[in-house]
């Protein structure tokens, strides 16, 4: 089913906040359609479902969907998500990062959300790059590519969100691109049922700062190299007889799902040439619980207030 763009923009975003920032092409367009169209297919109502972003041109997002929205501070996205969904367990969370917002300054929050398994989709706009500032390196800028503080190209080994996200215990993981809408719109939704902690990394194109420093200048090219989906390097950089660029962890897409860490209660696991996608068998979103818990402590203190 289609949905026209006209509905999306009178129903999920805020007209009087557009146009947005973004740069043309920017494949952050792309994400917020996929999000408008997945929480519309839900069937959610958008006066339950919260959008909370860290800082970032991904953290705009936040201003322009019409939900009930907090533009956090820079990293800590995930921390005020959890303490959202600790208050309000029957709201539907997003929390949507950068990948330096989600990596960098706020690794340890997005570790520890994984972690508590708290109830949130978490939406991680990996486009390789600090985006607002100005391009510089980010913890996904891939080997050999080249930033704004790393003009040689880059020689940090990128970080691997999917084994991070094993790892730390996040119930499902998946990653798609901004070239593959319909499945992207899809792993949304699938992520929407998870019950705990859900992450879909979105491949994006930053073709104004990361493109332009490494011959994909264009929306349209950068796209093109990521529709190679990392597994294959790109041609331009190989001609160049330069290290091969890759849009992700160069040894995470061709790496065999065992080689990675083998979680137990994996029960869907898929790998293909354009994505991965991992989901934990009866995994719990633990925010009810705290929900619970603060709940008795604060009759505690109130009766203990009374009492006094
Ligand atoms: C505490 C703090 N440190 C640093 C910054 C500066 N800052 C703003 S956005 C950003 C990085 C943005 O990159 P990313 O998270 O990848 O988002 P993108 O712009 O690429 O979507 C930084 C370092 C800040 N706003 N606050
Ligand atoms: S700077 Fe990059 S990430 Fe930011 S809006 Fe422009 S193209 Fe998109
Ligand atoms: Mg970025």
């Amino acid at each position: 089913m289609k949905v026209q763009t006209s509905f999306i923009i009178k129903e999920y975003l805020r007209p009087e906040m557009l146009p947005s920032t973004w740069c043309g092409g920017c494949g952050l367009g792309i994400i917020m359609g996929a999000i408008a169209q997945a929480v519309h297919f839900k069937g959610l109502d958008k006066d339950n479902v919260a959008m909370v972003s860290g800082i970032g041109c991904t953290g705009r997002m936040s201003g322009y969907m019409d939900f009930n929205t907090i533009h956090t501070t820079h990293g800590r996205a995930p921390a005020f998500a959890t303490g959202l969904k600790m208050a309000r367990p029957e709201m539907t969370v997003l929390t949507v990062m950068g990948d330096g917002d989600a990596m960098s300054i706020g690794g340890n929050h997005l570790i520890h959300a994984m972690r508590r398994n708290i109830g949130m989709v978490a939406i991680v706009v990996n486009n390789s790059v600090y985006g607002l500032t100005g391009g510089q390196t980010s913890p996904t800028t891939p080997i050999g590519g080249h930033t704004t503080t790393a003009q040689s190209g880059s020689f940090e080994r990128p970080m691997n969100l999917e084994a991070l996200a094993r790892t730390a215990g996040a119930a499902f993981y998946a990653r798609a691109t901004v070239n593959h809408t319909a499945a992207l719109t899809k792993l949304i939704e699938r992520a929407l049922d998870v019950s705990g902690f859900a992450l879909v990394e979105i491949i994006s194109n930053c073709h104004v700062l990361f493109g332009k420093m490494n011959q994909m200048a264009e929306a349209s090219k950068m796209i093109a190299a990521m529709d190679e989906d990392t597994q294959r390097t790109n041609p331009t950089l190989l001609r160049r007889a330069d290290l091969p660029i890759r849009l992700t962890s160069p040894e995470s897409p061709s790496a065999p799902v065992h080689e990675l860490t083998e979680m137990e209660d994996v029960e869907d696991e898929s790998r293909t040439w354009r994505g991965v996608m991992f989901e934990r068998k009866g995994s719990v979103d633990l925010s009810k619980r705290y929900y619970d818990m603060l709940g008795k402590i604060h009759a505690q203190q109130r009766a203990a207030e009374e009492a006094n």
